[in-house]
């Protein structure tokens, strides 16, 4: 039997990124299913490595009720982060470059300890030397930020940007501190660490046992983030964001029209 053209579909998810311009679902047409949408992942981002972006870290993704339920898709899911998507912290991107941007409050890891490949499942809890607040911009490449399992999946789930806040050491009660979603000095979003995955540090746990199953493993120097910890909001021309962590402190973004 002939497989999904892991190529070719990488190539129409990385067109539609570069021209910002939005594309119907692929995965139910082309017969992709999870394992099939992760190759394809692997192949769009290879065609930014090809033209000499770098890879610099792991994102989860649908690690929170409120995430899973904005999207209609409730699986947790992992893409990659490479260092064109990251911008400065108080930074601002130009929303034009992007379809239709959301924005959501995020925490991020830097490890001391890396998982070795095929490392038995973990927990990576002790090998965590800093957290930050952070901001991630997503940017469905499908059209109404509507897809499948597999679709978001191949569409390096939905990754777009990133902003990462001052690192700390990990402070006491991780698991449950508040976080705040600001556009303009109001508040848009209020949630807590504990809505991703009861701890952030269980996203890590998942996203390395998850990831390592397909070969990737983080490396030294990566940020891990964790996902987000309340609904995504769309991101205006215009609009200050800044994504608040309690005890971590601040991380944000503006956006010029
Ligand atoms: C998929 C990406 C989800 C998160 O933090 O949950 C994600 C999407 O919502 O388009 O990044
Ligand atoms: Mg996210």
């Amino acid at each position: 039997m002939i497989g999904p053209d892991t190529a070719g579909i990488a190539e129409r998810l990385g067109v539609a990124a570069d021209t910002a311009t939005a594309i119907g679902q692929l995965a139910a047409e082309t017969g992709l299913d999870a394992d099939a949408a992760y190759a394809v992942q692997t192949a769009l981002i290879q065609r930014r490595l090809d033209r000499g972006e770098r890879l610099v870290g792991l994102k989860m993704g649908l690690t929170s009720k409120a995430k899973m339920a904005q999207v209609g898709v409730d699986e947790v899911i992992w893409g990659r982060l490479t260092d064109t998507m990251r911008v400065a912290d108080g930074g601002s991107i130009d929303v034009s470059a992007f379809i239709h941007p959301r924005v959501e409050p995020e925490v991020a890891f830097l490890l001391d300890r890396l998982p070795e490949l095929g490392e038995p499942v973990g927990d990576f809890t002790d090998a965590v030397r800093a957290v930050a607040p952070a901001i991630e911009l997503i940017d469905s490449r499908y059209a109404n930020f509507t897809f499948s399992l597999p679709d978001v999946i191949a569409d390096n789930t939905s990754a777009a940007a990133f902003v990462i806040g001052p690192w700390s050491p990990v402070p006491d009660g991780l698991e449950n501190l508040g976080v705040l979603l600001e556009i303009d000095g109001r508040v848009a979003q209020v949630g807590s660490t504990a809505a991703i995955l009861g701890d952030p540090r269980r996203a890590l746990d998942e996203g390395i046992r998850l990831a390592g199953r397909h070969g990737v493993r983080l490396r030294e120097g990566w940020v891990f983030l964790a996902g987000a910890a309340t609904a995504a909001v769309p991101l205006r021309p215009g609009a200050h964001v800044r994504a608040v962590v309690e005890k971590l402190g601040t991380a944000s973004l503006g956006a010029s029209a």
